[in-house]
């Protein structure tokens, strides 16, 4: 069994607690024992509107809660909740109804059916027809219009799902469009194989099953198909029978039962879509509060609904990535009444700080400036616990803002652009993912990061080797474990330089592989104090205002502008010093004005480095291997450190000069050089990304007349301000090439880009205009300028990513605009006002 982490503290906490299983209470019992789990967890969203109503029975009446999302509703979901049908109520699953109305944006209808053993079978299933020929006949009132109707419930109440939905189709009763069923029971004979696998005794067991079965029906009416709708010999002849989602858990006794319900809905000529959720166990979903994934499988679950529903969706515009650009580009486009869809190739939002969860990744910019800032309710309410942030807190954020702007309904996770092909007749995209489904939209927007695409190290045998490997820009979900390890780091980047010192606190042997030796100074973080933070919140407008107009989007410390070889040499050590001090990324680049321009005040700053290098680090191979000294300070994007030149010397870490012992191949067991071959159990693969271009060039983006993107920038980007190619109309890029992007806080560029797009598509539609591209000869124009700008400095002296030299046979080129972002949007908001100069507009 391999769970994963939040099962498995839910298994362990619950064999702590010990407590009786609900099978040896009496129902009443078990009725109270579930209600008080539940009520331990979370309320669902509060946005979610709320209304019970009386519903006649026969014999009586039953109470249905009616959740609305805020806005419209695609569909209206009938949810009969599980609990073996005799535990379990509307207010136990007010919850996860809530969340389900949410995240899949549709009115849910609770049916709060009456319960075993008062109420034997088939009182709760006809309660649940009747429900349902009530939502049928009132749905109008209930959402606003005739919506589609979905059946849907888990364990016992995804049994009475598929009963009902059998039903309606054998008696014409209320059209069902969809059915979605939560790991069902469909076959009271309980003789399926999972119920042999003991293994599985988890959350549901055999024992317990059985007791419900018992407690619900007699035994002849187990094989009753309103008991067990697996055993309709019928089905192929059900015409109007709703197609089907079945959902399963790997680990649940009930598994095998639903997917061969499935199976046999297929055989009999249904639409069925059967996905079986791994590691996971029975109640996954109801536990969505404790057990995270359920609330992925409901965004599964959302996508397929819409995927059902709506075959080729038309939007406004369609934004690549669920990153911090993506998410706000969302929010800002939504706000001004357009039909967004973002495509996100992850399970959640977060972009960068989804992807990058190797230990030890934290951002190298101040948490408090490397933040949204178009909500001021949102800076208030945040609290950044560390200079730094660490990844867990940034991916926290990002969920949060997810949250606060219920930005996740118009988010389509795990759904992978593969080509998008402008339509010259429409003047739409159409936008295709890798699963082939595909949607049209006026606008796209590519936020799909700037080092998203991890780069395939080019490093012969990459694929021999047997251990684990594991690549920072893409790391597992759940937490790696090195202890006792022979570990393998290749790469000494930003990534590399932050994992190593904690790889080597839990390995038992570290080697880094090292190729080009990096500029690193200490990152000094630390938790804020309530004052800093306070102090901050207190001058945010002015401290935004100030970030927006400066070069690199932060402030601190202060930039100096005098020149470095014009001061002395205690004035020069003074302030390099300030800046090893003061644990920030520009510190060096703010010491004086030139250091990024001059070649001896550069090298100053590099000696300064170097010597402090030289006091750290014991061991005198090792020392001069760590030297840098094959480009200028920040010519290569300098890194913060935690102990990293410290972590050298421990007795467990070594260092490979790759200059002076270049890898010859990777083998089945290791790593071989030119002088050596050593084993390892894991190789951690820190080689960085395909920068900039790369993750516009993976997916096939083909413009007016057909054009290709990559045959378009074959001899390097061209792209006007960063923001639009001439050539494809209607396609906005988030910190493309030749914006400072890179060179910034991303932050502060991504907003910056954010709301210009925004409001030219804004100024597009009140102008009654549908195509807008830049022209070729302003494009030509700004990469001159760009060029121009980056010739001044010594960035492009470095065999860095910002000019692609990291990936064989890219065109050299500067990706970058150095000229500041305060300049950089001084120069994009004249163009907007004088009505899109540069650009053709139609
Ligand atoms: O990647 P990198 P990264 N054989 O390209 C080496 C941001 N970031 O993921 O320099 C052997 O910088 C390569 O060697 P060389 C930040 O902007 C930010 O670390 O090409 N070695 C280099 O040492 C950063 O700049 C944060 O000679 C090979 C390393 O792998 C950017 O992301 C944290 C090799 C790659 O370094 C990228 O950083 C992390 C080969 N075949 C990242 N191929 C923070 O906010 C490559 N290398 C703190």
């Amino acid at each position: 069994m391999n769970f994963d982490f939040a099962t498995t503290a839910l298994l362990a906490n619950m064999a702590i607690d010990d407590g009786p299983t609900l099978d040896s209470l009496s129902p009443e019992e078990s009725r109270v024992a579930y209600s008080e789990i539940v009520k331990g967890l979370p309320a669902g969203p509060a946005s979610i509107s709320s209304d019970t109503v009386s519903v006649p029975v026969d014999g009586g009446s039953i109470d249905c809660r009616v959740l609305k999302p805020v806005g419209n509703a695609n569909s209206v979901i009938v949810y009969y909740h599980g609990g073996g049908w005799v535990f379990g109520n509307i207010d136990d699953y007010d919850g996860l109804g809530r969340h389900i109305a949410q995240r899949c944006n549709a009115v849910v209808v609770l049916v709060n059916y009456r319960k075993a053993p008062e109420h034997k079978f088939p009182i709760p299933v006809n309660d649940c027809y009747t429900a349902l020929n009530w939502v049928d006949e009132n749905i109008e009132k209930l959402a606003g219009a005739r919506l589609p109707i979905i059946v849907c419930g888990d364990s016992a109440g995804g049994n009475l799902s598929a009963v009902v939905a059998q039903k309606s189709a054998r008696e014409n009763g209320p059209k069902v469009d969809l059915q979605i069923l939560m790991y069902p029971v469909t076959d009271g004979r309980m003789d399926s194989a999972g119920w042999k696998d003991d293994s599985r005794e988890l959350f549901l067991t055999t024992k317990m099953m059985k007791h419900f079965w018992t407690l619900y029906a007699n035994e002849d009416q187990f094989c009753d198909v309103e008991a067990s709708p697996l055993l309709a010999d019928d089905l192929a002849k059900l015409d109007g029978l709703a197609p089907t989602i079945v959902m399963t858990a790997e680990y649940d006794l009930l598994r095998e039962e639903g997917e061969a319900y499935a199976k046999k809905l297929e055989e009999a000529g249904h639409k069925v879509i059967y996905k079986d959720f791994k590691r996971q166990i029975h109640a996954f979903i109801a536990l969505a509060e404790v057990l995270p994934v359920g609330f992925e499988a409901i965004d599964w679950m959302n996508s397929q609904i819409e995927k059902h529903f709506n075959p080729l969706e038309e939007f406004d515009a369609v934004i690549v990535g669920a990153g911090f650009s993506g998410m706000y580009q969302l929010h800002k486009l939504r706000e001004q009444g357009l039909n967004v869809r973002v495509f996100e190739a992850g399970t959640g939002v977060g972009g960068t700080w989804y992807w990058n969860r190797y230990p030890g990744a934290r951002v190298d910019i101040e948490s408090v400036a490397y933040s949204y800032s178009f909500s001021e309710e949102l800076e208030q309410d945040w609290v950044w616990s560390e200079k730094h942030a660490t990844q867990p807190e940034l991916l926290k954020y990002a969920n949060h803002v997810a949250d606060r702007f219920d930005l996740r309904k118009d988010i389509q996770f795990e759904a992978k652009v593969a080509s998008a092909h402008f339509d010259d007749d429409m003047n739409e995209w159409l936008v295709t993912l890798e699963n082939g489904d595909a949607v049209r939209a006026r606008y796209l927007i590519m936020a799909s990061g700037v080092l998203s695409a991890s780069k395939k190290p080019d490093i012969p045998g990459y694929d021999n080797f047997k251990g684990e490997t594991y690549n920072t820009g893409s790391w597992p979900h759940d937490i790696v474990d090195f202890s006792g390890k022979k570990v393998a780091v290749i790469g000494t980047g930003s990534s590399g330089i932050q994992t190593i010192p904690i790889v080597a606190e839990q390995a038992e042997e570290l080697v880094v592989f090292q190729r080009t030796a990096n500029f690193s100074t200490p990152a000094l973080n630390r938790t804020l104090s309530n004052s800093e933070v306070d102090a901050v919140k207190s001058n945010y407008p002015d401290y935004r205002a100030e970030c927006r107009k400066s070069r690199l989007g932060a402030i601190s410390p202060e930039p100096q502008l005098d020149r470095a070889m014009e001061a002395t040499a205690e004035e020069r050590e003074k302030r390099f010093n300030t800046g090893w001090e003061t644990g920030l990324l520009p510190s060096f680049f703010f010491a004086f004005g030139d250091i990024l321009t001059d070649e001896k005040a550069n090298e100053a700053a590099q000696e300064f480095i170097r010597d402090r290098i030289r006091g750290i680090v014991e061991d005198e191979q090792t020392r001069e291997d760590l030297l840098p000294n094959t480009h200028p300070y920040g010519t290569k994007r300098p890194c913060l450190d935690t102990n990293y030149y410290e972590t050298y010397n421990r007795d467990n870490v070594s260092l490979v000069n790759l200059r002076r012992t270049p890898i010859d191949t990777i083998t089945e067991k290791g790593i071989k050089t030119s002088d050596t071959e050593r084993e390892f159990d894991a190789i951690i693969f820190a080689t960085g990304f395909d920068a900039m271009t790369g993750p516009l060039l993976r997916v096939d983006i083909r413009g007016s007349k057909g054009r290709r993107l990559i045959d378009s920038w074959v001899d390097g980007p061209q792209s006007y301000l960063g923001i639009g190619v001439s050539g494809f109309p209607n396609l906005f890029t988030i910190n493309g090439p030749s914006s400072p992007s890179v060179l910034s806080n991303m932050m502060v560029s991504i907003e910056q880009h954010v709301d210009w797009i925004a409001d030219c598509i804004g100024w597009m539609n009140s102008n009654g205009k549908t195509r807008i591209e830049p022209e070729r000869s302003a494009e030509i124009e700004w990469a001159e300028h760009t060029s121009q700008m980056a010739d001044m400095t010594l960035y492009p002296q470095a065999d860095s990513w910002y000019v692609g030299a990291n990936v064989p046979g890219k065109p050299r080129a500067f990706l970058a605009y150095v000229g500041g972002v305060g300049v950089y949007r001084e120069i994009c908001d004249q163009i907007a006002q004088s009505g899109y100069h540069g650009f053709d507009v139609h």
